[in-house]
């Protein structure tokens, strides 16, 4: 008797259990796939776009997961982000028999590319720029006093990182480049013109104090005078 009314108890509470079960009109069960971002904006291109970073869909048990299932991915506002799968595993193709989550996998797409002054005034702003990219740099800027010598990255020729390019100057006249201007930079040049020194490109730059594009006893004699005046 007591079996028996045990038996009858689980039966009412199976009959109970059973509705609660997710299951469509024709009585077949249902699964819900989420699919989630931490970088971005999840939707389907045939809705509104929504700001969601998480988007459901219910589909019945079996579904095998199809492109139009996956939503698109859109990069946060003045984000960087890249779609370049999912985790756990690719969904498509996918057979649905119970709740499943997918999360994107992202990469940095867009870096932000700047080249600044020796000040750290803006010369040229890039904004984001995509990955991989080549860059022109702008026009050498002009310092008085100085020779502008080159970036301090060159990270804009092959975009694959943040890059803050900084101007990078020589004291006008500094051959020796000990960062000083000193009589050791006007005797460089005198060795220059008596060709028992070298000066390389930059320097010729450099040593071209009187900017009359040579480098000549002219420049040597204008350091000497400027280091006593
Ligand atoms: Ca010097
Ligand atoms: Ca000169």
């Amino acid at each position: 008797m007591k079996i028996s009314k045990f038996i009858f108890a689980l039966l009412v509470l199976i009959v109970a259990i059973v509705p609660a079960f997710p299951a469509n009109a024709e009585g077949e069960e249902t699964f819900t796939v989420t699919f989630t971002s931490s970088t971005g904006y999840l939707f389907y291109p045939d809705e509104a776009e929504t700001d969601d970073s998480e988007v459901q869909i219910t589909v019945e048990s079996g579904h095998v997961l199809a492109e139009e299932d996956i939503p698109v991915f859109l990069t946060l506002e003045g984000g960087c982000a890249k779609l370049i799968g999912w985790s756990p595993c690719d969904p498509v193709g996918v057979v649905v028999d119970s709740d499943l989550i997918f999360e994107t996998i992202t990469e940095q797409w867009y870096f932000p590319v700047c080249f600044y002054d020796y000040d750290g005034s803006v010369i040229k702003d890039y904004y984001w720029v995509e990955k991989g990219s080549c860059l022109e740099p702008p026009p050498d800027p002009v310092r008085e006093g100085y020779v502008f010598t080159g970036w301090s990255d060159d990270g804009y020729l092959n975009v694959v990182y943040d890059v803050s390019a900084y101007a990078i100057y020589s004291i006008l006249g500094d051959v020796n480049t000990d960062e000083v201007l000193n009589t050791g930079d006007a005797v460089m040049i005198l060795k220059y013109i008596a060709n028992t020194e070298m000066l390389d490109k930059v320097q010729m730059r450099i040593g071209d104090f009187n900017k009359d594009n040579e480098v000549n006893t002219g420049d040597a004699t204008a350091i000497l005078l400027s280091i006593v005046g």
